[in-house]
């Protein structure tokens, strides 16, 4: 990080956008000042003084290479880089890459030499008004390659992505693989599903193939998460994954897994960490899991930004259901068609990564953006870009409410298989009385899942249920939203805002002091709040209205 560069500044309050950094080669550093750092990191867990820096960085280090088979290749894979990337192989600007929370590869195959190579990549997290999201967010804008990056070392001819899914409509029977390669060569790929498919040739012609099997696995849902695993093979090169298949559709008002109801008892999260900031290691992902289970969730809502992707791949393995989202979030520049680019490539990039994770359902495209004509348009496309890319998921955004009407007036709805809806009643607005007209006043024809509501509330402040950021308001509020969303048939899930109290520069309330305190959960991930109790005991009573009374789930439950 160079401070003379960018300088150490907080652009929040800022109203001029930030200038762009300089994207020049490598500047020639001193090299004695430069400065170990972990990777993956945030910088702004290293040192107090970066805590809340915001601009460029440089990241080098030496790579010695030994060179393999004469037709190898080389690609370096960056998990995450928040925002924006340049890599460079001696000198040599070999690539660029923007949004904070998808991968991207660079192919390194003819720049390296033999022996050491100097890798560097310059990242910059500063906040501008064309970006996705744009400068204002409530959560931390966290900085640096803080996904893993790795170096692969590939064949000639590579398995570059494959997709193994449930064909919509066959009855849970038939399996569709498609494979692509590299490059757009002819032959012959193998598949195999460990106890359903033996290897099974897949045509290739131009570097892609599709076949399907009759295979009628066994399906994947939240009580029972099935995982296959499945092999593929393509002359020198084997890529291996475990997969769950299940299907996913809306019927009027219902939300249909396996072409049964469900109910989504869920909540909300961010990657935020007291050590870690948004680097999520397995035992952070797997705690975030088990205290979503301890409410009774069958349901996430990763917000507001893909999440990692083992996170993505322990909810397959865990049995949670998943709404993943890109950061279209508040007022982005809907105008600007290089923002769509930026909202498409991210959602693009989000649904090639987790193509074959069965618990993700829904491809959320948006947070609370205000109904305008350039951002229906917008927002329309991505929606239609995501049934484009992916026919096996459901399509879905956070919408507000008319706070006119008290209705749901969101001309965005039209393009939505099921609506989110964001309220705050009994918080931001004081009363319930709109959530009462709210439900009173709509029939969407379509499932609504109530994708944020709660308050906030410091963890061991206690007082009266009016008594803002205490538990007990907290408390209150759960208690009265839970009653009234209980009456509206149409409301098929909830994702209550937020599992853990969150870092963010925009609460700096004397009581929330630079946290998002909506949390159920202490930034601690240990001390439950009240309101904790009151939701579990929520999903409880929902679950087992909901669970078949056969004598096989008595046996289940009481074991
Ligand atoms: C919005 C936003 C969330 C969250 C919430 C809050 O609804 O979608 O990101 O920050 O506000 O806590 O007010």
């Amino acid at each position: 990080i160079d401070p003379h560069d960018e300088g150490l500044r907080q652009t929040w309050y800022a109203d001029e956008p930030v200038p762009a950094s300089e994207w020049t080669v490598p500047r020639d550093y001193d090299d004695g000042a430069w400065q170990t750092a972990p990777v993956p990191a945030c910088w702004n867990m290293r040192r107090p003084e970066w805590r809340h820096y915001e601009g460029g960085a440089w990241y080098t280090r030496t790579l010695d290479h030994t060179p393999g088979e004469a037709d190898e290749r080389t690609v370096l894979h960056v998990g995450a880089a928040a925002y924006e990337a340049r890599v460079f192989l001696n000198g040599q600007f070999l690539g660029a890459h923007r949004g904070a929370s998808t991968p991207f590869c660079v192919e390194l195959t003819g720049h390296l030499r033999p022996g050491p190579n100097r890798l560097q990549i310059q990242v910059d997290n500063a906040r501008r008004t064309d970006r996705v999201p744009m400068r204002h967010t409530d959560w931390f804008n966290y900085g640096g390659l803080y996904r893993s990056v790795a170096l692969l070392r590939l064949p000639a001819l590579f398995i570059r992505d494959f997709g193994v899914a449930l064909v919509p409509g066959s009855g849970f029977r038939r399996v569709a693989v498609d494979v692509t390669l590299s490059d757009p060569v002819d032959g012959t790929a193998t598949v195999a599903i460990d106890g359903l498919l033996p290897p099974s040739p897949v045509p290739i012609t131009a570097g892609r193939g599709r076949v399907e099997f009759d295979l009628a696995p066994e399906l994947w849902s939240p009580d029972s998460p099935r995982l296959y695993g499945v092999t593929l093979r393509f002359g020198a090169d084997s890529v291996a994954d475990r997969v769950g298949f299940r299907e996913i559709a809306v019927a009027g008002e219902r939300i249909l897994l396996n072409r049964r109801d469900i109910t989504l008892r869920g909540v909300s999260v961010h990657e935020d960490d007291l050590l870690l900031g948004k680097t999520s290691d397995e035992a952070d992902i797997r705690r975030r899991y088990a205290d979503a289970k301890a409410l009774g969730c069958n349901f996430l809502r990763l917000a507001h930004y893909p999440h990692d992707p083992r996170a993505v791949a322990i909810a397959d393995e865990v049995g949670l259901m998943l709404w993943s989202e890109i950061p279209v979030y508040w007022a982005i520049d809907f105008a600007n068609p290089d923002t769509y680019e930026d909202a498409a490539n991210q959602l693009a990039e989000l649904i090639a990564r987790d193509r074959n994770r069965a618990s993700t359902i829904l491809w959320g495209v948006g947070n609370e953006n205000a109904d305008t004509d350039a951002r229906l348009s917008f927002m329309a496309r991505l929606a239609a870009l995501a049934r484009q890319l992916d026919p096996t998921r459901l399509v879905t955004a956070a919408c507000l409410i008319d706070r006119e009407r008290f209705a749901i007036a969101d001309r965005l709805a039209d393009h939505l298989d099921v609506i989110g809806l964001n309220e705050y009643f009994g918080w931001y607005e004081p009363s319930f009385d709109g959530l009462r007209r709210l439900l009173a006043n709509s029939a969407p024809g379509k499932p609504v899942i109530i994708s944020e509501f709660g308050a906030d509330a410091v963890a061991g402040l206690r007082g009266g249920p009016r008594d803002l950021f205490t538990e007990d308001c907290q408390e209150a509020v759960y208690r009265e939203q839970l009653a009234i969303l209980a009456t509206a048939p149409y409301v098929r899930g909830m994702t209550p805002w937020v599992l853990y109290d969150f870092r963010t520069e925009r609460r700096q309330t004397a009581f929330q002091r630079g946290w998002n305190r909506k949390g159920l959960i202490a930034e601690d991930k240990t001390t439950r709040k009240r309101a904790f109790a009151v939701l579990a005991a929520h999903y409880r009573a929902m679950a087992d209205a909901e669970a078949p009374p056969s004598p096989h789930t008595q046996t289940a439950k009481s074991r």
